[in-house]
């Protein structure tokens, strides 16, 4: 008798996927590349590399058909055990190559019931396909949206090929978002697990980041990934040629910590390619445990360091290590001060201390003596020099003070 198998809740589905939970870094993920063509024209891409939307521009992929990639596959899942997610990412649209995307989640369903479906798409055509996603056993979607705003759009999209015509222009960025935006709607109205990917392009797609991310939440998207924009002339994109930057390292902070607001961020991706295979773990030089600490900030908007501790309704969590600044997650509080007479000393730990006690330090202008008190008792440093500073560059100053840890060689 065929072994009976229950059905993965929703948290098992997270945590079992490398991309929608950083701990999920034992599981392995697959990509294969069944799906050449693509129905938009973004300047940020080059046909011969595979899709910037979810892949880096590299070596062009080696396309398989259907049948070869579910051998590919299950090759793969002999060695691999810890296999458990199988994405169709390209090196065009997955949902511009309806024919082969569907042919292969279908025999990859026939050979394994242990591995999650997973594909990522520009939104052009979702709409139209959200039912057969379902039926084809697919929970996790990946959708590629800039912008909502189509006169930033506009710099963003040379074409998109959509009801037997070619559309550019405005005209194109308009019909690309309001397909994105229904697609979204009618995928998150299926139950699907929906990620966004925005590509992070300096002066353009930074400029409407906040209200896209507002959006995204008021549509149930689980997960937003900000991708710095990779522009390099040699790859021959329209942006790289013509000399578009990507994001700086306090560019795409600033923007993660703007979206952070209203969406769980991703900080973990790898820009990986059509058909890449294996975990996302962490790089082998990725600091000790030991010289990355976690940082709690008590600010309204994200730029600047300016509430009171007692009157923080929610904190900016970074992990800072000698390399990086990386913002983790925005979270609300109970605001420790109530506004009685006194302030609260009983024994229990106040929420708003609970709530960052992972934390090593917490930044904020001014902190009273009965909280200071039962922060440092639990290891947590009340911090107030930085007082109405700018956050990235006091994120910096602390930066610059953590002990930096020998490198092997130094260590006889
Ligand atoms: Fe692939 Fe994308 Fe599925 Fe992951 S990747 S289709 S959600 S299984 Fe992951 Fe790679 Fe980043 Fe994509 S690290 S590029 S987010
Ligand atoms: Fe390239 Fe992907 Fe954009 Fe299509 S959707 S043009 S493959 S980046």
């Amino acid at each position: 008798m065929a072994a009976i198998h229950s059905i993965p809740t929703i948290a098992e589905r997270i945590a079992q996927h490398p991309c929608y939970s950083e701990q999920a870094h034992q599981y392995a993920r697959i990509h294969l590349p069944v799906a050449p063509a693509c129905n938009i024209q973004c300047n940020y891409c080059n046909r011969k590399f595979d899709c910037s939307n979810e892949s880096r521009p590299g070596v062009v992929s080696k396309l398989l058909s259907p049948a070869d990639a579910v051998k590919r596959f299950v090759a793969i899942k002999e060695r691999m055990p810890n296999l458990k997610v199988v994405g169709i990412a390209g090196p065009g649209d997955a949902l511009a190559n309806p024919n082969k995307t569907f042919a292969t989640l279908k025999a990859i369903q026939e050979v394994s019931d242990d591995v999650q479906l997973c594909i990522s798409t520009n939104g052009l055509q979702l709409e139209d396909y959200v039912d057969d996603l379902v039926d084809a056993g697919v929970h996790h979607l990946t959708i590629t949206l800039n912008t909502l705003e189509p006169t930033i759009a506009q710099y963003l999209y040379a074409w998109i090929y959509y009801q037997g015509k070619r559309i550019t222009g405005l005209e194109a960025a308009q019909t690309l978002i309001e397909r994105q935006v229904a697609g979204l709607r009618a995928a998150s109205e299926a139950g699907l697990l929906l990620k966004v990917n925005t590509v992070l392009v300096p002066g353009v797609t930074d400029q409407s980041i906040d209200k896209l991310a507002q959006f995204l939440k008021s549509e149930n998207v689980f997960l937003h990934n900000i991708m710095p924009l990779i522009s390099d002339p040699a790859h021959g994109t329209a942006f790289g040629l013509h000399g578009i930057r990507g994001p700086n390292d306090d560019e795409l902070l600033e923007a993660r910590i703007q979206a952070g607001v209203d969406m769980k961020q991703m900080t973990h991706c790898q820009q990986c390619r059509a058909d890449a295979v294996g975990t996302l773990a962490p790089s082998p030089c990725a600091e000790t445990a030991a010289s990355t600490i976690k940082v709690a900030v008590a600010s309204k908007d994200g730029k600047v360091i300016d509430q009171h501790f007692g009157h923080a309704q929610q904190f900016w969590i970074f992990e800072v290590s000698t390399s990086r600044v990386r913002f983790i997650e925005c979270r609300s509080v109970e605001q420790y001060c109530q506004d009685k007479e006194e302030c609260d000393t009983s024994d229990d730990l106040p929420a708003a201390i609970a709530t960052i006690q992972d934390c090593a330090q917490v930044l904020s202008v001014r902190m009273g003596m009965a909280p200071w008190q039962q922060a440092e008792a639990i290891g947590l440093q009340p911090v107030t020099d930085y007082a109405y500073q700018p956050l990235t560059e006091s994120l910096k100053k602390i930066q610059a003070l953590l002990p930096v840890t020998p490198s092997l060689a130094e260590v006889s």
